[in-house]
């Protein structure tokens, strides 16, 4: 049974897009217009009661939170290559990262555009310039998080650093830039970006 991605390819699940070509699974996606509210429908608040993409269905398993699945499909179809294993040290920075995306990024960059009050000691994001050290940090003398080896963590952690670049949501330091380059020169990126492009105008949509 192919693997099923509620999609549209303004949201999030154009990055799940780009997981799947990674892995080299196949798959099947299933337009949601966001447009018309078809994300509230009562068959998929069932299947994300948040009334979000992306959703991913595999057999009997739902998945939702991109970052979730990102780490939920390389555990499952590429263990060992685009997710380490277990007992391998590695293991460690590859899922630092992949959750400092959503649990870090995202929030901190919300915040910090629109202002919000907080005392970092009591926010999980923390203070932003010492984020953005982090991030520096993780992506600056190596080609990828992991060193030489590509992994998940650059699709969830890249994505979104690739996201909030070109929206502008992160200031453009010369290493997001760098690192947002290496990930474009990917050909599952390439290959994500064509399918993501030929879904939106398949639909009028304009990218
Ligand atoms: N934390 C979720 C966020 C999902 C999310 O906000 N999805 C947006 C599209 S990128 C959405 O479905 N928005 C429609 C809505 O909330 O009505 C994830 O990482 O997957």
């Amino acid at each position: 049974m192919a693997i099923v991605l509620y999609h549209h390819p303004f949201s999030r699940a154009a990055g799940v897009v780009w997981m799947l070509e990674e892995l080299g699974v196949s798959y099947d996606l299933r337009f949601v217009d966001l447009m018309r509210g078809e994300h509230k429908a009562a068959e998929l608040l069932v299947l994300n009661p948040m009334g979000k993409l992306p959703i991913l269905v595999d057999g009997d398993a739902v998945v939702t939170e991109s970052a979730a699945i990102g780490l939920y499909l390389a555990d499952r179809y590429s263990l060992g290559r685009l997710a380490p294993l277990p007992d391998d040290p590695a293991r460690a920075t590859y899922l630092r990262w992949s959750l400092f995306a959503p649990s870090v990024i995202e929030p901190g960059s919300i915040a910090k555009a629109a202002d919000w009050q907080f005392k970092p000691s009591q926010a999980g994001w923390g203070d932003h310039e010492s984020m953005l050290r982090a991030m520096e940090g993780a992506v600056t003398g190596r080609e990828f998080l992991l060193g030489d080896h590509f992994s998940m963590a650059d699709v969830i952690f890249g994505g979104t650093v690739r996201y909030m670049l070109r929206f502008s949501m992160l200031e453009a330091r010369p290493a997001f830039v760098a690192y947002g380059n290496r990930l474009a020169a990917r050909p599952a990126l390439q290959r994500a970006e064509a399918r993501n492009l030929t879904v939106a105008n398949e639909h009028g949509l304009n990218m």
